[in-house]
This record gives structure tokens, C-alpha cells and sequence, in this order.
């Protein structure tokens, strides 16, 4: 990608194509100190009361920065390889961090370990960068007083309370409103899929492990779809058409909301994934569709279900797990509460969040 001038015009090039950049979409990027404010970075004028009509007098470009005089008076200068990083379309401290597909075979993951200055440190983008890759960190040695889990969210980002509160204990406990709040096995899932917007990111904190079982499983939900596309085509069509509707109930709230098994992006690349075999109705549909449905929704169950794409661990108290719950689905092995405690807190976070930190963290230590 180039930026050229020819006759007091603006051209972005690319191999051999070249497009000429609209005057006004450089004049609405004018940056003096009267039109940016320079703390907030935000406009001091409306850029929609313009004549979108407005010229270039004149056009320049020294030392990577493109000068324009616009016909209206304004002058601006403009870094060029900004533009150019414009071109994107995409933010690209997010979306330049490849995924890495993994399955059970997935053994040195770097754990992190928790420190003070944690939050501001050049590990956490590190630590944030692994999030990306792989759809799960864990941190070792997170405090475990004094819901230190919550403080923790709320220093990436800010946590999403939701009906089970700002964060919920997960242990057995007697009348349950919730599966996960027993000593039974959980099967690989996604959490609260009946919610709009379902939370993306789970964390949860161990604070007690002195059970046997309890083992923490995880499952690439991104790995199996590719799998699932190459494998069973028609089985991955189904899956990312049909809507089905995620509801849980509880005594003062009803929960519902519809979507595919898989959902894509405008791309029709693979952007989440849903699953909870508890919670979902399928509608009515021909009969000939849903047998193909309920054929494909098993075999997505088994390929989640399969020791071939499971990963099995156990947490250590002070262990934060952080996944992505869009991507990965989690569960535990069965574990005998006559055994001693297990206990683990958890609370959702949202991608604005880490996203938010990530590109903080990447302009605090230019990387
Ligand atoms: O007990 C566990 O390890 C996980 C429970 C669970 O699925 C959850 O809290 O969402
Ligand atoms: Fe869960």
C-alpha cells in the first residue's frame, strides 16, 4: 500500500491498482489543535455540517506526512502510514492475532503468573495476546481473598453482572437454581446461551480443590467447527441456518434468545458458537429437515464430547482460568463432595474489555 499525489489528488496504490482517496475523507481526519482535541482524540467539529464538496488546493507529502490545504482554509497533516493502516478495515490489534486451532493434543501452554503491577505490565499484553490465540489463559497465584476475582475483571475491563450477581460461587449447594452448582460431571457447553448478548468471556477463579475429581475441561469450539465443515458439509450448512431458542428459567426471570448452533460473521467466517444440550428447542421444522438437524447436532455433540478435541486439567487454588466463551465450551469431571470442598468463583467480562486493554497496552509499549 502507497499514498501518491498526482494534480493536487490523493491516491492510495496497491500492486497496480490505483484509487484516488475522496477529499473529504481526508478532510474529515483534519488535526490541528482547532479540529482534534489532543487528550481525547475526539473532533471539535461536525464533520456532517461540511460541504462535502471541499478540494484540495494544495498537497504534499515530507517525511511520511501527507500536508493538504483544503479550499476552505483548513490545513492538516497527516501521518501516511496511518492511512495506510486504514485500508484494514478491521482493527488490526485484535484481528492481526492469529487463533490457533488446538485439540486434545495442545501441551505446552504457557501458564502467567500473577504479580502486583500486573494490569499495566507489558505480560499482561502478553497474557492478552494468548487470550486471542487460543481462547483461554490461565494465571497462576491470583489472590484468592476477598472476591479478589472481581477486582481482577474490573481491572481488564468491567464486569457484567447478570441474575446469578456480580459473580457467582460455584459449589454444591442444596436446591441448586443451576447445574453447575452440584457435584455432577458437566458436559463440554457454552455459557448462558439464552442471554442477548450472551457474555464473552467466563472467568473463573479456583479457590478450593480437595476433591479427586472436579477436573476442568475445554474444548475448541473454532477447531471442531473447521472439522465439522470439512468433514460433514451438509451437517455444518444445518448448523449455521437453523435458530434454535436458548431459554432458563428461574423465579424472577425468564431467559430467551434464538441463534445457530454456529454462527458466522458477514464473512461467513466462524464467529461463535453455542452449545448447551440442556437448554435448546429446535423449532418445528419439515420433518426431513429435522432429521438432518438432530443427525447433525450429535455429531457436533460427539465431536465436543470426544477425547480427541478435550483438553482435562485441574485447577490449583489461586488458578484464574479466563476463556473465551464464544469460542471454547468448558466442563468438569464428576467429583464426591465426602472428599472436601471445591470451590471456584466466576463472573463474565465482555471483549470490549480485553480489546480495550490490548490496544492500551500495545500503544503504552509500542508493540
Ligand atoms: O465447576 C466447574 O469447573 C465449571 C462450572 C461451570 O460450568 C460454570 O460455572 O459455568
Ligand atoms: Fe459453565
Amino acid at each position: 500500500m502507497k499514498i501518491e499525489l498526482s494534480n493536487n489528488k490523493v491516491f492510495y496504490k496497491n500492486g497496480t491498482s490505483s484509487e484516488e482517496i475522496h477529499p473529504f475523507w481526508l478532510r474529515e481526519r483534519a488535526n490541528g489543535e482547532k479540529h482534534l482535541d489532543k487528550g481525547t482524540q475526539q473532533r471539535l467539529f461536525d464533520p456532517t455540517s461540511l460541504d462535502v464538496e471541499v478540494q484540495i488546493k494544495e498537497a504534499q507529502i515530507k517525511d511520511q506526512i501527507l500536508e493538504i490545504n483544503f479550499n476552505d482554509g483548513v490545513n492538516s497533516k497527516l501521518d501516511i502510514n496511518l492511512i495506510a493502516q486504514e485500508f484494514s478495515k478491521k482493527d488490526i490489534a485484535v484481528h492481526s492475532i492469529e487463533k490457533i486451532k488446538w485439540d486434545s493434543s495442545l501441551k505446552s501452554i504457557k501458564d502467567f503468573e500473577f504479580k502486583d503491577d500486573l494490569f499495566e505490565s507489558e505480560e499482561m499484553y502478553n497474557i492478552l495476546v494468548s487470550f486471542y490465540k487460543y481462547g483461554f489463559v490461565i494465571i497462576k497465584k491470583v489472590p484468592t481473598e476477598d472476591n479478589y476475582l472481581v477486582k481482577f475483571a474490573n481491572s481488564i475491563g468491567s464486569v457484567r453482572r447478570t441474575n446469578f450477581g456480580e459473580h457467582f460461587n460455584v459449589k454444591s449447594k442444596p436446591n441448586p437454581n443451576d447445574l453447575a452448582y452440584t457435584s455432577l460431571p458437566l458436559a463440554p457447553h457454552t455459557d448462558n446461551p439464552y442471554r442477548n448478548p450472551v457474555p464473552c468471556i467466563q472467568i473463573l477463579h479456583c479457590i478450593t480443590n480437595e476433591v479427586k475429581g472436579g477436573f476442568s475441561t475445554l474444548v475448541d469450539g473454532f477447531t471442531v467447527t473447521e472439522i465439522l465443515k470439512k468433514d460433514n458439509p451438509e451437517f455444518y450448512d444445518i448448523l449455521t441456518k437453523v435458530k434454535v431458542r436458548f431459554k432458563f428459567i428461574d423465579k424472577d426471570v425468564v431467559l430467551e434468545d434464538w441463534s445457530e448452533l454456529i454462527k458466522l460473521d458477514e464473512d461467513n467466517q466462524f464467529k461463535q458458537v453455542r452449545f448447551s444440550p440442556r437448554l435448546d428447542y429446535v423449532p418445528i421444522l419439515e420433518k426431513k429437515d429435522l432429521d438432518l438437524y438432530y443427525k447433525a447436532r450429535k455429531k457436533i455433540s460427539d465431536l465436543y464430547n470426544s477425547k480427541k478435541y478435550r483438553i482435562e486439567f485441574k485447577l490449583q487454588p489461586g488458578d484464574l482460568l479466563m476463556m473465551d466463551n464464544h469460542r471454547l465450551l468448558h466442563g468438569r469431571t464428576e467429583f464426591d463432595v465426602n472428599e472436601g470442598n471445591r470451590f471456584l468463583q466466576g463472573c463474565y467480562i465482555e471483549f470490549d474489555s480485553t480489546e480495550g486493554k490490548l490496544r492500551h497496552l500495545k500503544r503504552k509499549y509500542n508493540l
